[in-house]
């Protein structure tokens, strides 16, 4: 039985957020709904807006093309295409895009009856993104602090906003977010290897399953979390390191002004040391 005529019991009418019918269909094995329609529609008039500020720029070099936000005197008001407006716009509509997404994501949950566990974890993805262009830069009172969307300029955004702060490392948020993104790499390279090594037995030999994955764990750790157990603990420690990424950055500046190294003199400048 081919997967299309086996997925044909799941292509159940409704669960929709807004329109009723309105676009509930599949085109091919893609669902499409209200929210497939407007991420297309953001998607195109980003990617030409995109474009259209390549052509404006002074390179066709991959490497080097950018579409920088307004410069910091256009504070939060609009900027003119040609010094800023089209990074406004690709950012409306890369937002539009993202949501469109996660709300097309929570419409096929409906349909199936599952968790929304997908569009919640993405919607973190989408908070990153928002806290950097959005929060951030309203914060501090400009968009021009958004980051420019080329793909080395991005890199120079990063590494000239981190030395701002002279070392980032002692950002105690970014600890946790650096930590929690090394986790998520560990439990999964932990998980990851155990499912490949259960479903790649000796020739010959069944596929092993749950018995041996705990039997697993319990002989070389002393304690298995579980099947579910893993998932769970992949689902927390991907949705904190993004949370306190997003803590890191939206505390520069708005919080903290100084280098991040002079922040630990807190702990000398205790009032129970005197
Ligand atoms: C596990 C289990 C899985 C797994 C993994 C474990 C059967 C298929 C990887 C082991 C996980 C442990 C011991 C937790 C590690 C903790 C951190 C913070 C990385 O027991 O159940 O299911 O994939």
């Amino acid at each position: 039985m081919s997967m299309l005529s086996f997925e044909e019991k799941y292509r159940v009418r409704g669960g929709t957020l807004i329109g009723g019918d309105l676009f509930d269909f599949w085109v091919g094995q893609f669902y499409v709904g209200f929210f497939g329609v407007t991420t297309a529609f953001f998607s195109f008039v980003g990617i030409a807006m995109i474009l259209l500020g390549a052509s404006m720029g002074h390179t066709w070099n991959i490497w080097q093309i950018s579409i920088a936000p307004p410069d910091i005197s256009y504070g939060l008001y609009l900027a003119p295409l040609s010094k800023g407006g089209i990074w406004q716009i690709v950012t409306f509509c890369a937002l539009g895009a993202f949501i469109s997404w996660a709300l097309r994501e929570v419409e096929i949950c409906r349909k199936l009856g599952i968790g929304f566990h997908v569009p919640i974890v993405f919607s973190f993805a989408i908070l990153a993104y928002f806290t950097l262009v959005v929060i951030r830069p309203v914060l501090m009172g400009a968009w021009g602090h958004g980051f420019p969307y080329g793909i080395l300029s991005h890199l120079d955004w990063v590494s000239n906003t981190g030395y701002q702060y002279l070392h980032f490392h002692y950002n105690p948020a970014h600890m946790l977010g650096a930590t929690f993104l090394f986790t998520t790499t560990l439990a999964l390279s932990l998980h990851g290897s155990l499912i490949l090594s259960c479903t790649n037995p000796k020739k010959g030999e069944p596929v092993k399953a749950g018995e041996h994955e705990n039997a697993y764990f319990r002989d070389v750790v002393g304690y298995s979390i579980g099947a579910l157990g893993i998932h769970r603990l992949g689902f927390f420690l991907a949705i904190s390191a993004v949370f306190w990424s997003a803590v890191c950055i939206v505390i520069s500046g708005p919080f903290w002004t100084r280098g991040w190294p002079e922040f630990w003199n807190y702990w000398l400048n205790l009032p129970i040391w005197r």
